[in-house]
Order: structure tokens, then sequence, then C-alpha cells
């Protein structure tokens, strides 16, 4: 009886942890004059550092338009940079208010975990890479392979899934910092490299001899990459998914960062002066001011222009849209209506 008393006292604080005590993240973060957003150690084309400490990448971007939709500067952002370990007791404790770091939106990490997902800004899928000189050409042919892996991360999960039901053998070989894993497959403490094909093209550009690595043609999971609140923090979830929808919107519409001024003066396409503040208020109900969604593509850009710049052909990771085109395109990425 005393046990269940206690059960339902810490049931109650947990109901209170993740539906009031931070319930009001909008209005903190419209206090306190900038985001603190989580983002990984450093992950070329997602969320990554200079040397001078400046960020950039796609993951980056969402956080940046975050800031531009609330404060009119996209700059208004501080980073915290997570292992995949460390992300998720970042963000329920408060020490984020919005994780933008590679993650993959599944059952457990949306219900159990306490967290909201708010949207896709890549689709991605789980890929291997081996040295070419060991001659795969299959994953079918890992049979008995150590394979170095993130630990935390729905990587070392699929991993399991694939050679369990594939009946095949492998050592994992584990570590929490990314960089541990690609130097420990560079230095060939492994036979295979596993993570996100995204995140396979961002580290080879880290190996001593990238010419040497092959990826496998083998996608073994579905991994829907996309920035999280916590759960019960509607408000700022909204802002956070209608700032990643604004860039995808934007690129639908034609407008960029070039011509955005230009538009929002002359355009008399009704869709886009709604979304650019000239009629209407939907900056508004989402307590941002009118001019959000233009200080979101003017500062940061439309959702192609972040791809391209951050992933695209003119980049070393030189990743194709894919999955990542526009729906009209034959993607994925598609936009709820903005009106
Ligand atoms: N999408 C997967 C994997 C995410 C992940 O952490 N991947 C590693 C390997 S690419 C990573 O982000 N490393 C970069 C870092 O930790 O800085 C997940 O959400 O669990």
């Amino acid at each position: 009886m005393t046990n269940l008393k206690f059960l339902a006292a810490g049931a109650a604080v947990g109901v209170f942890a993740f539906g009031t005590a931070f319930a009001d993240t909008l209005d903190d973060v419209k206090r306190k004059g900038f985001v603190q957003c989580g983002v990984s150690q450093g992950l070329p084309g997602f969320s990554n550092p200079d040397e001078k400490g400046n960020w950039t990448g796609i993951d980056v971007d969402v956080c940046r338009a975050v800031a531009a939709g609330l404060f009119g500067d996209a700059s208004k952002v501080k980073y915290t940079p997570l292992s995949a370990k460390e992300r998720f007791t970042a963000l329920q404790s408060g020490e984020v208010d919005l994780l933008s770091r590679n993650t993959t939106w599944t059952l457990v990490r949306d219900s159990a975990l306490g967290l909201d997902f708010t949207g896709v800004n890549y689709y991605d899928g789980q890929g291997f890479m081996v040295r070419k000189s060991l001659g795969v050409k299959s994953a079918s042919e890992l049979s008995g392979a150590a394979v170095c892996v993130n630990i935390g991360t729905t990587t070392e999960l699929n991993l399991a899934d694939y050679f369990r039901a594939n009946k095949m053998e492998y050592t994992p070989v584990v570590f929490e910092k990314a960089d541990e894993v690609v130097a420990a497959y560079d230095a060939g403490r492994c036979d295979v490299y596993t993570t996100d094909q995204s995140g396979l093209y961002a580290q080879r550009i880290k190996m001593k001899n990238p010419a040497e690595h092959v990826v496998l043609p083998e996608v073994i999971s579905k991994e829907p990459l996309g920035p999280v609140v916590r759960h019960g923090d509607n408000k700022f979830g909204d802002v956070v998914r209608w700032s990643l929808y604004a860039m995808i919107e934007a690129e639908e519409m034609g407008l960029n960062s070039g011509n955005v001024e230009s538009e929002k003066a002359n355009s008399g396409d009704p869709g886009k002066r709604r979304l650019l503040g000239v009629e209407g208020d939907l900056g508004q109900n989402l307590g941002l001011p009118g001019s959000w969604a233009y200080d979101i593509i003017s500062q940061v850009g439309n959702y192609g222009e972040s791809f391209a710049r951050n992933l695209g052909p003119d980049t070393a990771l030189n990743i194709e849209r894919g999955l990542n085109a526009l729906w009209k395109d034959g993607g994925l990425q598609y936009a709820m209506p903005a009106r």
C-alpha cells in the first residue's frame, strides 16, 4: 500500500515535470533573448563548428530559423554540443530548449522519453561502410565482422536486428563519442562502420584517406531525423514545427533569400502575401512577429538553399536530394498549409 502511494506521488511529479515546469519554454526563450540549441559534437553538413566556433549545418539552420522567426535575428542561438547518449537528458532537464541533432523519430522516444518530434528535416536510412580493400560488395557478406558503432543510437539497435534477422554473427565495437567511432574504424580496429548514410558521407571526410572506403548499397532502416522539444511544450513546439515548414513552403513557392524582399514588396500571390506577413496574421497565431517567415527566408534561406549549402553537390558531402526532394519532385519534403 505504501509502495503504491510512492508510485502515485512519483507519477504526479513526473507529470508536473513534463507538463508544467517547462510548459512556457516559448515565454522563457523570448525573455532570455536566445534559443539554447542542442547539437552534435561535430557532424559536417548537420551541425559542425569551424575553428572560430561558428556552427553550420542543416540542423543548425533549424536553430537559426527558430531564432530568426522569434527575434528577427538568426544569430540569437547558443549551441550545446551533445553526444548521442547525453542528448535526451539534456532536453528533458531543460539544459537545452530544442534538440536539433540528427535524431531519429521513433515511437519510444516520442512516447516514453517525454519528448515531442516537431517534423523531419532530413529523411535518412542506416548504411554500412567498409574498406575497399576488403572486396565486400554487399552487407550480406558481413557475417563475422567487427562493427564500429555509436552507443545510445538507433544505429546500435538496427544493427542487432539486421544481423539477427539474417542469421549472421558480428562483434560490436562501441564508443560514446562519434569521433572515437570514426577513429577506431579508421585505425582498423573494426571491419565495418555503421551509422545513418548521411553520417557515413559526413564522417568519411574526416578519415585519413576517404577514397579508400566505400558505402555498401543496403539501407537497413528508416531514419527520419528531426528537431525535438519536450513533451507538453506545445507552444514552443508549434514555433519549431512552423519555422521548418516555412523553409519548405518557401521552396515550394519559389521564394528564396535572394528574391524574398522583392516578392514581399511586389507579389500579388495570396499565399506568398500571407506567408510573408503582408496580409493576415499567421505570425500572431504562433506568438511571433508578422515578419517571422520573411526573416527566416531572408536570413536562413529556403529548405533547398539550406540543403545545397550544407549537403549538396557543391559541398564535400555531395549528397543528392533523393528522399529529401520536395513532394512535387518525387521526394518526401512537404509543408503543411500555411493558412
Ligand atoms: N539518427 C540516429 C544516430 C544519431 C547519431 O548520434 N549518430 C552519430 C554518428 S553519425 C553522430 O551523430 N555523431 C556526431 C556526434 O556525436 O557529434 C539516432 O537518432 O540515434
